[in-house]
């Protein structure tokens, strides 16, 4: 494979693990970025170190004093610019995140543009950060909330999505003046390395470098610098529920904010008056699309029993046509997973899933495509026939695997969705507007996000994103989400001569 896209992104054979606004020299473990499909070191690099953190956190400590200062529209101004330079960078960028992470280059290059996208949400965000007037009850007194800059955000973000959720969080970071420190997946450390070269190029020409930090490392030497530092008021972390929690209560406990985004286990019901082919288009994307490891993938489906045989036998022959292979080929749909362990996983699934009476309809297996792509983490996209009171449908195996269960009515299909630990992303597929509405509705699915007619994976950026319950209860990307970035102020001015008290208390003479 031709590899002259990771020259065109500043990539060596050997990398620095850490950004403080130059790279750092970093002398940590050795740690090498392997491509899922062969198995085979792309390029390696240093892991950075807790003294190589604190350097990082400095930096962007002093960048954030002078950056909270410019006026909000001159910060969007840079992030136009980034926006554009990951334009220009767009067909490398995509290509680097479908060798690292495994995803199909189509699917490299939608993050791509998710990163674009929100750039530009962001520009214009820039020019509307609004607060609130509110009628102040004393006469002559103005009172208004304020919105300000909240200082360094830690980003720790997973290997599925290696550049787009981390552009959700310091785009908007970015133009709401603040710096942030990224720790990537030791997974997907590349993509971090070269997305952070495209904005620290375009913020480096004032000596703003500095505000995109990134520190490349294990867990316990720098993810828990980043959860027990007081000087990072936010951490924003993506991945699994158990991650979750840790950061939630290191956080907690030192009274910071946390924003998660973590496990998923999104159905699609599909009702007797449902657009089948719609249905099945959107199902096959949800489950198969990055080989089943986004958190918004599809891993259940509730099918009303006037259609579930149709809709099952159209799926297992849709799923018999999937192209398993390089990822970075014309016409693959599905790509290897991350690594071994998560081979074994799905593997360990499958069999726990007979063991519990599921009976595998399609796939169910390891994947070989031959050629030096036999080193790869591939498996086949799974069917299960399933019931709901399984214990296995209830839990999120990063994955290609599918469940799909019978449901009665559209009541049982809310119940039946809604009986998980996770709350991230749901649809229903209905002609029925009665049964669209009442899915959306207050007495519907419990989740972030909530479709219809649409599958559970590729939400847009401009809505917030994130979910309930175990799924953290973080927003992040559009909508009203820039407010987890700063803080609020609220402000009363009395313009007049006298001092009336609130509440109409009288307080001593006068
Ligand atoms: C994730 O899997 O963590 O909605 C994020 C989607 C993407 C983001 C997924 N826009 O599927």
């Amino acid at each position: 494979m031709n590899l002259d896209f990771l020259k065109e992104l500043g990539i060596e054979a050997k990398n620095p693990g850490a950004f403080d606004g130059s790279w750092l020299q970093t002398t940590g473990e050795e740690c090498h970025s392997i491509a899922p499909a062969n198995g085979k070191t792309i390029a390696s690099l240093r892991y950075g170190s807790r003294a190589d953190y604190e350097r990082v956190v400095a930096a962007a400590q002093e960048a954030f004093s002078r950056w909270r200062a410019l006026p909000a529209p001159q910060r969007g101004e840079y992030v136009r610019r980034i926006g554009l330079a990951m334009r220009e960078k767009k067909d490398a960028l995509g290509k680097l995140v479908s060798l690292e992470s495994g995803k199909i280059l189509q699917e490299g290059l939608g993050e791509v543009q998710e990163c674009i996208d929100i750039a530009d949400f962001a520009v214009g965000l820039s020019r509307q950060l609004y607060g609130l007037d509110i009628k102040s009850e004393r006469p002559m007194h103005s009172m208004r909330e304020i919105w300000h800059p909240l200082g360094t955000i830690g980003v720790i973000t997973a290997f599925n999505f290696p550049a787009a959720v981390w552009a959700w969080n310091a785009m908007l970071s970015l133009v709401c003046g603040n710096a942030q420190i990224w720790k990537p997946s030791e997974k997907t450390p590349l993509t971090a390395i070269a997305m952070t070269k495209v904005a620290a190029d375009v913020l480096a020409e004032d000596g703003f470098a500095p505000l995109v930090g990134l520190i490349i490392g294990d867990v316990s030497e720098v993810g828990n610098a980043m959860v027990e530092d007081k000087r990072l008021p936010l951490i924003s972390a993506t991945g699994s529920v158990r991650m979750g929690r840790i950061v939630a209560e290191k956080v907690g406990k030192r009274l910071g904010r946390s924003l998660l985004e973590l496990g998923g286990n999104s159905a699609i019901t599909v009702l007797d008056d449902a657009d089948l082919d719609m249905a099945v288009r959107a199902i096959v994307f949800g489950a198969v699309g990055t080989a089943g490891q986004r958190c918004t993938s599809t891993r259940r489906v509730l099918a009303q029993r006037g259609i579930i045989d149709e809709l099952q036998n159209r799926l297992v022959s849709a799923y018999k046509s999937v192209v398993i292979g390089d990822p970075l080929a014309e016409g693959t749909l599905m790509g290897p997973l991350i690594d071994q362990d998560a081979v074994q996983g799905m593997m360990q699934a499958l069999a726990t899933a007979k063991e519990e009476g599921g009976e595998i309809l399609c796939g169910g297996g390891k994947h070989d495509p031959g050629g030096e792509l036999s080193a790869g983490n591939f498996v086949q996209p799974t069917i299960i026939r399933a019931h709901p009171e399984m214990k296995l449908v209830k839990e999120e195996t990063f994955a290609p695997i599918l469940y799909i269960m019978p449901i009665d009515d559209i009541e049982q299909a809310i119940q039946v969705q809604n009986d998980v630990p996770q709350g991230l992303s749901s649809a229903v597929f209905t002609m029925n507007i009665r049964h669209g509405e009442r899915f959306v509705s207050a007495v519907g699915s419990d989740c972030g996000i909530a479709n219809v007619n649409i599958g559970t994976s590729g939400a847009e950026i401009g809505g917030a994103f994130g979910g309930e319950k175990d799924t953290g209860g973080g927003r992040e990307s559009g909508s009203d989400s820039w407010k987890a970035y700063m803080r609020r102020q609220t402000s009363t001015v009395n313009w007049g001569s006298e001092l009336p008290l609130a509440q109409g208390i009288q307080f001593g003479s006068d």
